[in-house]
């Protein structure tokens, strides 16, 4: 009786704690790793808009996201650069059209790259907020674009942006590097979750034991029923005080 109680009263709400933490490791990961927006859907299905309005976003984890990846040629671009980070970031469109600036590069080979071809626009956003700007796009064609804070380029800070055409589909942008990134969430999540139903086993087993090995009342903190009282002695004449 005392052992399937002892058993329910741990047994339950571990077993919700391991829910609750497993839920919230998984659903965390999910929203952690979530692709952005910026994920590579070039052509028909993301038109310019009109008129040539062009929104970019500096997102924490060293990301852009873009409202297109897609705009007219030959045109007046009015982009509006929105920093939502706390940190300093710039847009920068190289004029190197059609090259993919190698992932390997130092801020000093991007320093030199950018030196080399120039830049289309550059914007520097210094702290969170909204940096418009206009230039002037060039002709058909597809262009990278950076951010040229030292080390953020390297922290995958970079996108594509074409012009009068669809960004070819092997160009790759990564995800915003939030963290450790998802299979990291997901093994962490893993062990925390083998710990748990590991110390929940443990109190199974020990309850188990216990019911085996009964512990002695007052080792419980509350004393074995009282001894029962001497016999009194038999009645007779009371000896004189
Ligand atoms: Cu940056």
């Amino acid at each position: 009786m005392r052992t399937s109680k002892f058993r329910l009263r741990t047994v339950v709400p571990a077993v919700a704690l391991v829910t609750i933490l497993v839920g919230l490791a998984v659903g965390g990961g999910i929203a952690w790793s979530a692709p952005s927006a910026r994920a590579e859907v070039p052509g028909p299905a993301n038109p310019p808009t009109s008129p040539q309005t062009y929104t970019v976003t500096a997102v924490p984890g060293y990301a852009f996201q873009e409202s297109t990846t897609q705009l007219q040629p030959n045109t007046t671009v009015s982009i509006s650069f929105v920093n939502a980070d706390v940190i300093a970031h710039t847009y920068t469109l190289i004029a190197a059209q059609g090259k993919v600036i190698p992932t390997s590069y130092s801020p000093s080979q991007l320093n030199a790259y950018e030196s080399q071809w120039g830049a289309i626009v550059w914007i520097n956003a210094t702290g969170t907020g909204t940096y418009p700007a206009t230039f002037q796009a060039p002709a058909k064609g597809w262009y990278e674009f950076v951010c040229m804070e030292p080390g953020h380029f390297q922290q995958a800070m970079y996108g594509f942006i074409a012009f009068g055409m669809a960004l070819p589909s092997n160009l790759t942008v990564s995800s915003p590097n939030v963290g450790a990134g998802w299979p990291v969430y997901v093994i962490t999540g893993t062990i925390v979750t083998l710990v748990i139903i590991t110390i929940v086993l443990g109190f199974v087993v020990g309850g188990r034991k216990g019911a085996q090995h009964e512990m002695p009342p007052e080792r419980l903190g509350y004393p074995e029923s009282p001894p029962a009282a001497p016999p009194l002695p038999p009645e007779g004449p009371k000896p004189p005080v």
